[in-house]
């Protein structure tokens, strides 16, 4: 089974280094960095990595303007060229812990899509102030309500995907970028009719660098589950205009 795992990067010098070692330990995984031109030199750490470990991990430098979503079509389109069986995406900031990735990757026999999921057992994240759990908690049940979706962690950005549900995906017709293309590709997932499962993760927040979150980020995640409604009903195409 060939399993990549995507790593997106902006400005991670500091945590990429215990990082890709750590996942690399867990299993027989590779590693896909896609970095977009941090400017805290993150690109050239990543390139250390990948001539280290030539045959396990790879870089994939972007230009041009930065986002989450859009590295993580890059990234995907790379990594379905390559052949991988399994994609797993998580976040470079030591929130999401590698000794997860066996337990996800062991349940996509028996799913399409497997989630990390925080809000499994009540809500299993560490360092976070009262309000961003409830922040997260109310964005999680506001995308349920709007979108029918019946995953506990629709935001979660640690996930392993099957191959084909993935290649299903329109990727190159997908129209966001922060949180909401997680809400996006989930969403999409499921109307391509993906079996959707979730595993427990203890999510910590982290320590090393700032989040990356902006208000334009939440705004379009507050708009997204209104588009996927209303695409799902035929009433608004996929794509960019
Ligand atoms: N390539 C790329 N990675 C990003 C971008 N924004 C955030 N990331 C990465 O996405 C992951 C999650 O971002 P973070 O800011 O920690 O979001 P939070 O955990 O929701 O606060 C981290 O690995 C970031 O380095 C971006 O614009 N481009
Ligand atoms: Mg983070």
């Amino acid at each position: 089974m060939n399993v990549t795992v995507v790593l997106p990067t902006y400005n991670e010098r500091d945590n990429l280094p215990g990082l890709v070692p750590d996942i690399l330990g867990r299993g027989d995984y590779r590693v896909l960095i896609v970095d977009d031109a941090s400017p805290d030199g993150t690109g050239a750490v990543a390139d250390a990595l990948a001539r280290e470990h030539p045959e396990r991990v790879d870089v994939l430098h972007r230009r041009g303007r930065r986002g989450l979503g859009r590295s993580y079509v890059d990234a995907f389109r790379r990594v379905l060229a390559s052949g991988a069986d399994l994609v797993c995406q998580m976040d470079a900031d030591l929130s999401h812990d590698p000794a997860y990735l066996p337990a996800l990757v062991a349940a996509a026999r028996r799913f399409d899509v497997v989630i990390g999921s925080r809000y499994l057992h009540g809500v299993s994240v560490v360092n976070w102030p009262l309000h961003r759990i409830a922040l997260s908690a109310a964005a999680n049940r506001y995308v349920r309500a709007i979108t029918g979706a019946r995953v506990a962690d629709c935001t979660s950005g640690f996930r392993c995907w099957r191959r084909d549900a993935l290649g299903r995906i329109p990727l190159d017709r997908l129209v966001s970028n922060g949180y909401a293309f997680l809400i996006e590709t989930l969403h999409e997932a499921l109307r391509h009719g993906a079996r959707v499962g979730e595993v427990p993760i203890v999510f910590v927040e982290r320590r090393h660098g700032h989040s990356k979150v902006s208000l334009d980020v939440l705004a379009e995640s507050l708009i997204m589950p209104w588009r996927v409604r209303l695409r799902a009903r035929g009433r608004l195409r996929t794509g960019r205009p």
